[in-house]
């Protein structure tokens, strides 16, 4: 790999090589090395990051589907997120459901002339009258910003005005390097105007949250199949297949679930700093990786029941799964993979491909953090630059009244015995020596990564996806799973081995010859009419 990285930084200017290089790592688990990651992009390479704004109001508050997202800005930000990521929700008979709608204040020249304000609040009237939601939610995009329109106390005065929950996001695209910003202001946000809105009663024995569970294809349906069986109440999902209600509720829970760290951490670290609930990472993307998570809410309850049933479960389950996987395995075994998606599929999914015996050869996050490399470990020594100071890192204070000093107890127990809390090991110590991690990849990069390691399959996102595909490599959207999924969970793996087997055995390819590789160049005439 230290070849193709030396032709990858070849092409660099000396500047711009010498910045980069620190974000490509050939691994050493062992060692244990430093990555870059959450820093700038550098002007005029193609990035595959989106912007803040998208991970606030798409990938956190999206897939809740009774609130009213409004999007203030110009009509583009909005119709260009509508309905785009797959994230699906259930509502139940006559339960208001949003997802399949746009809102947007549209705003225009004359808007960003004399500000947005008045046709903010109208839009917000609006959006009241004809749908009376139980909230709703204001989201700022870069112009608004510039402009300098106060979301916040427009969404005071509306919230007194109208007597719902109304709440703004100060989400401008530009406010930090890529999504990832958009994840803690949408945490912040979240935790400040909804979660302990609602101190409901119990209603189960085993009260769970499971955070960074955005119910992409189908995901969140599969384990709530699991967790309903086992008898675990789930009390909310942040925020696949969610409702703001419970979310509201969501600190009555006795343990947090994270599945996507980079997404949500910050809540769960101020939900145990407020409540003392607990919080345990988890990955229910390959079946081994199910089965772990279950056994762990298991022993997190210490229940002789509650085991026998998860026991019960995995024992039916895996039964299936291992008649799928060792048929797949047989044709996919040897077979290798690159990833490059998000924040933790490109980590999650190595499970997936390692039960098929698939090895991934090369991956990397667009817009995690160190700690999502390396491990939280690594948390105390990450450097805190300007752009990650412009995001507010709230203050939290324990809960009088509501803290779970039962569940610290608890927890001091169980870790005594070695469970594992509040952490996360991150992709790199799981990859092979010598695997290529990188960071925000980028166009430049992938070709030469292609053209080096020959993949038999590379994941990634819409942007690559027929541009990969024209070398002749099929490409697996990890972020909308194409039309695919569930992908989580048992039934998950199973969609996923099957979908493998497609992508990996088929020989059309092979066939492919594009017609730059006989003729690279294209050669053309034109013709004026008279
Ligand atoms: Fe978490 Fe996600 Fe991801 Fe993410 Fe995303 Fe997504 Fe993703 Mo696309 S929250 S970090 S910001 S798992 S939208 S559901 S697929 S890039 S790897
Ligand atoms: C986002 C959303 C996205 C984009 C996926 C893609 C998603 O980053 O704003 O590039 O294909 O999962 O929908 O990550």
């Amino acid at each position: 790999p230290s070849k193709v990285m030396d032709e990858i930084m070849a092409k660099y200017p000396t500047k711009i090589a010498k910045k980069r290089q620190k974000s490509l790592v050939v691994n050493d688990p062992a060692e244990g090395k430093e990555i870059q990651a959450n820093v700038r992009t550098i002007p005029g390479i193609i990035t595959q990051r989106g912007c803040t704004y998208a991970g606030c109001k798409g990938v956190v508050l999206g897939p809740t589907r009774d609130i009213i997202n409004l999007v203030h800005g110009p009509i583009g930000c909005s119709f260009y997120a509508w309905l785009t990521r797959r994230n699906q929700t259930r509502p139940a008979e006559g339960e208001d459901n949003f997802i399949t709608y746009s809102f947007s204040t549209d705003i225009q020249d004359s808007n960003i002339v004399f500000g947005g304000e008045a046709k903010l609040k109208d839009a917000v009237r609006e959006a009241f009258e004809i749908f009376k939601p139980k909230a709703i939610g204001i989201f700022s995009t870069c112009p608004v910003g510039l402009i300098g329109d106060d979301v916040h106390s427009v969404s005071r005065e509306m919230k007194e005005e109208l007597g719902i929950n109304i709440f703004g996001f100060s989400c401008e695209g530009y406010r930090g390097v890529s999504q990832s910003a958009g994840h803690h202001i949408a945490n912040n946000g979240v935790f400040k105007n909804v979660i302990g809105n609602n101190n409901r009663e119990r209603i189960g024995k085993y009260q769970i949250n499971l955070l960074g569970e955005y119910n992409i294809g189908g995901d969140a349906f599969e384990l709530e199949r699991l967790f309903d069986e086992a008898g675990i109440t789930l009390l909310s999902t942040f925020s696949g297949n969610s409702t703001i209600e419970s979310m509201e509720y969501s600190h009555m829970a006795d343990l947090n679930l994270i599945m996507c760290h980079r997404s949500i951490n910050y809540i769960a670290e101020m939900m145990e700093e407020k409540y003392g609930i607990p919080w345990v990472k988890v990955s229910f993307i390959g079946a081994e990786g199910s089965a772990k998570a279950l056994r762990k809410v298991a022993e997190y309850f210490d229940d002789a029941e509650l085991s026998a049933k998860v026991e019960e479960i995995i024992e039916r389950e895996m039964k299936k799964v291992e008649t799928v996987r060792e048929a797949v395995k047989a044709k996919t075994e040897g077979k290798l993979a690159m990833m490059f998606v998000g924040g933790s599929r490109a980590h999650h999914y190595q499970d997936l491909f390692t039960e098929i015996g698939v090895t991934t050869v090369s991956a990397g996050y667009e817009f995690a953090h160190r700690d999502d490399y390396e491990g939280r470990d690594v948390i105390p020594s990450i450097k805190i630059d300007a752009d990650t100071r412009n995001i507010e890192d709230l203050t939290v204070e324990k809960d009088l009244e509501l803290y779970r000093e039962d569940l610290a107890v608890k927890k001091e127990k169980l870790l005594k015995n070695g469970y594992e809390f509040s952490n996360y090991d991150g992709m790199m110590p799981e990859m092979k020596k010598n695997s290529l991690v990188i960071d925000d990849i980028n166009h430049w990069e992938t070709e030469k990564l292609i053209e080096y390691y020959k993949p038999d399959i590379f994941c990634a996102g819409i942007k690559e996806k027929y541009v990969v595909q024209k070398s002749g490599v099929p490409l697996k959207q990890l972020h909308s799973y194409d039309y695919g999924g569930p992908y989580a969970g048992f039934e998950g793996a199973i969609n996923f081995y099957l979908e493998m087997e497609r992508m990996l055995c088929t020989r059309i390819w092979k066939m492919v010859t594009t017609p730059w590789k006989t003729d690279p160049e294209i050669v053309g005439s034109f013709a004026i009419n008279e």
